[in-house]
């Protein structure tokens, strides 16, 4: 039923065998706090739903506090403290962080706040739905206090890169009466420990400052705030002209000053919890501050004064570039980021956060990390990753991102000769700063299965589990989703495991390998093969292919410079085409397609073989999981079929119209005779 895909991981599917695990479950539930927009009651709530689920087993809510034998405690640690007067045996815990224990025959589910305890309950639920009933006593605190998603949905209700429907927030310019949805979605956030929500596209519709449209998002606010979700917002930086009646939209002018400082207090009115604002500024024809020729962090400043007084936080993005000219061999919008943050080091307020897309062009699906995480000492960040597939295949192709993050999180960029590694630049950790963390953009719609695909849900999951502890290893990770969402069969397990490790390999290979970029049309709806639509235009995603060579030239000695913004270690590696990795040879070097790689392979004959070998595996996938038939609900099952089973045949469409392309460019046939006439 359409609740499989709804419910997505938290499912609670009954566990068949339970008996035999000898399981003796609370017969009570103790919240220490009741009152109902709260995270601790919203978790009680959810253990009686959960426990129920899994072992049809009622559990009441008590308040005999007294009585804690055979109960789960949930609540504080302070209203335990207060309630039981032994605080003392909590381990000390960070914000936002719990403790689980389920040694004795009371199990405590404590949390530093209230959205902690709510996680203690969603990761106690985890286990036992996975089988798991050990007994732990487990601290968990998160690496990062910012763990926001973002939402590109318009006020009409479109959602710009939404592959999922319509929005669950917006219709015809305002907030939509019905908002079960929005707390289905808070319940799967909260449920992997998200935090935030910017609820309208970064490209922001004015008229969401209507005083109607604040109290909409008012309503919207009170969905989330039981499942310890704050909400802020994107803003359109020319609001005072637009719709405030000023003539201006100076950063520096009173008029601009006291006209945000009178939207932020109307929406604090409303949302004594609100989060704050995203901004875009000066970028894909948004307005910003350079209209004036005040700076970005004037432009980001200008919000944090605003927000300060209630401690909300300004996301201001470093996605900022300008068109170029592709006859200019040393421009490069790779360059961008750092060139425009840079020198503002230091400038941005304590509660701005500049948010920072993993590479520096714009999610391809292989990006070197982005300099700018190893140019800022002194300026709070935040990475920026896209759930939603846009140039990875829109939810139509299985690409499982985890190990795609992975590569810019745990990526060491030894600042200082220091171990620097992005996970550790995002948390604060490395540079000392109060704030930081990350965001993605999701855009759920009202499609049943939420993204589009069942299978892309484990990207939101990932997502969540990654924010909260970088360390985690993908497959783990992902493991944990497939039992949650189809179960515990171990082919079921392992058949789903090896189609997602193995989907954003092979989406590299047949979409864009050796860092050359996804060879999408980027000019459209970055889908399907247009690898010709790259080049002579001012996007500057180009892979400069010409009859006999291909590949951007960014080194320092005879490109654009771009490998000279990273710290010496990481420079010399990309200067130096022998020590630059193949999978981003393209993205630093400019070289002949008869070049040879360190596989051995030439980079023509690399690009035939890559793009056989990557449809070949898309296509296995649709046997894999026919294999899994009659193990997964049919609705599920055949929904998935149909999405692989045009993979399958969306990849061979890649494989051959970029092979074509490049052997029509190159003359250069492919040894294997499989590419051109023959
Ligand atoms: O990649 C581009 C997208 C735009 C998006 C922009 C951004 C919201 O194609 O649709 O605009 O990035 O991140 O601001």
């Amino acid at each position: 039923t359409a609740e499989n895909g709804q419910n997505a991981w938290l499912r609670y599917a009954p566990l068949r065998s339970v008996n035999s695990y000898n399981l003796s479950l609370a017969s009570n539930i103790i919240a220490l706090n009741t009152s109902k927009s709260s995270p601790v009651y919203t978790a009680s709530l959810e253990l009686q739903k959960g426990i129920q689920s899994i072992f049809s087993q009622a559990v009441k809510e008590s308040d005999e506090i007294h009585q804690a034998a055979s109960s789960l405690i949930v609540g504080t640690v302070d209203d335990y403290s207060h309630v039981y007067g032994n605080g003392n045996d909590v381990p000390d815990l960070e914000e936002d962080g719990f403790w689980l224990n389920t040694e004795g025959e009371t199990v405590k589910i404590l949390g530093q706040n209230e959205r902690g305890a709510l996680y203690g309950a969603f990761e106690y639920l985890s286990m036992l739905a996975q089988g798991d009933f050990s007994h732990i006593s487990s601290v968990n605190n998160p690496n990062q206090p910012i763990r926001w998603v973002n939402q590109w949905d318009n006020m009409d209700g479109s959602i710009e890169r939404g592959y999922g429907g319509s929005s669950i927030f917006f219709n015809n310019g305002g907030i939509v009466d019905d908002l079960t949805r929005v707390s289905e979605y808070a319940r799967l956030l909260a449920s992997i420990r998200v935090n935030g929500i910017i609820v309208n596209n970064v490209n922001a519709n004015v008229s969401l400052l209507s005083p109607q449209n604040i109290q909409g998002l008012g309503r919207i606010a009170d969905v989330f705030r039981p499942y310890g979700i704050q909400v802020g917002i994107s803003l359109n930086f020319a609001s005072p002209t637009a719709i405030g009646g000023l003539t201006t939209f100076d950063p520096l002018d009173s008029g601009v000053i006291s006209f945000w400082t009178n939207i932020t207090d109307q929406l604090y009115q409303r949302i004594p919890d609100f989060a704050g604002y995203l901004v875009k500024a000066d970028s894909e024809g948004q307005p910003g501050p350079l209209t004036y020729n005040r700076t970005l962090a004037d432009g980001a400043n200008l919000f944090a004064k605003a927000l300060n007084p209630y401690n909300g936080v300004v996301m201001f993005r470093a996605f900022v570039y300008n068109q170029l000219n592709e006859s200019d061999w040393k421009a490069d919008r790779a360059n961008a980021a750092v060139q425009f943050f840079k020198p503002l080091d230091g400038k941005f307020a304590n509660n701005v956060v500049v948010q920072i897309k993993y590479g520096p062009i714009d999610f391809q699906v292989r990006e070197p990390t982005s300099p700018l995480f190893s140019n800022l000492y002194n300026t709070n960040t935040a990475i920026e990753l896209e759930v939603t597939q846009e140039y990875l295949g829109q939810q139509c192709h299985l690409v499982y991102l985890a190990p795609l993050w992975k590569t810019v999180l745990d990526f060491d960029l030894r600042v200082g000769q220091k171990a620097s590694k992005v996970s550790d630049i995002i948390s604060g950790e490395r540079f000392n700063r109060p704030l930081g963390g990350s965001a993605a953009v999701v855009n759920v719609g009202t499609n049943a299965t939420w993204l589009g695909s069942h299978m892309a849900m484990s990207n939101l999951y990932a997502y969540g589990r990654l924010a909260w502890d970088p360390s985690k290893d993908s497959q783990n990770i992902l493991q944990d989703w497939i039992r949650l969402t189809f179960g515990l069969a171990s082919e079921v397990l392992n058949t789903i495991t090896k189609m997602s490790m193995e989907s954003w390999p092979a989406y590299e290979q047949y979409s864009g390998n050796l860092g050359i970029q996804t060879l999408t049309d980027i000019t459209g709806n970055h889908y399907g093969p247009n690898p010709q639509s790259q080049d002579n235009n001012g996007w500057g995603q180009w892979t400069r292919a010409d009859k006999k060579t291909i590949g951007m030239d960014r080194t320092v000695w005879n490109g654009t410079g771009y490998s000279g913004t990273y710290p010496p270690e990481i420079a010399s590696m990309y200067e130096d085409i022998s020590t630059t990795p193949d999978n981003l040879l393209l993205w630093f070097h400019h070289v002949n397609y008869t070049h040879i790689l360190h596989s051995g392979d030439t980079v023509i004959q690399y690009f035939y073989n890559a793009h056989y070998s990557g449809a070949e595996t898309a296509q296995a996938f649709v046997k894999l999981w026919e294999s899994l038939k009659g193990k997964i609900d049919a609705e599920r099952y055949e929904q998935v079929l149909y999405r692989q089973t045009y993979q399958a045949g969306h990849s061979i469409v890649w494989r051959d119209a970029i092979s074509n392309f490049y052997w029509n460019l190159s003359g250069i046939p492919d040894e294997a005779k499989r590419v051109g006439n023959h």
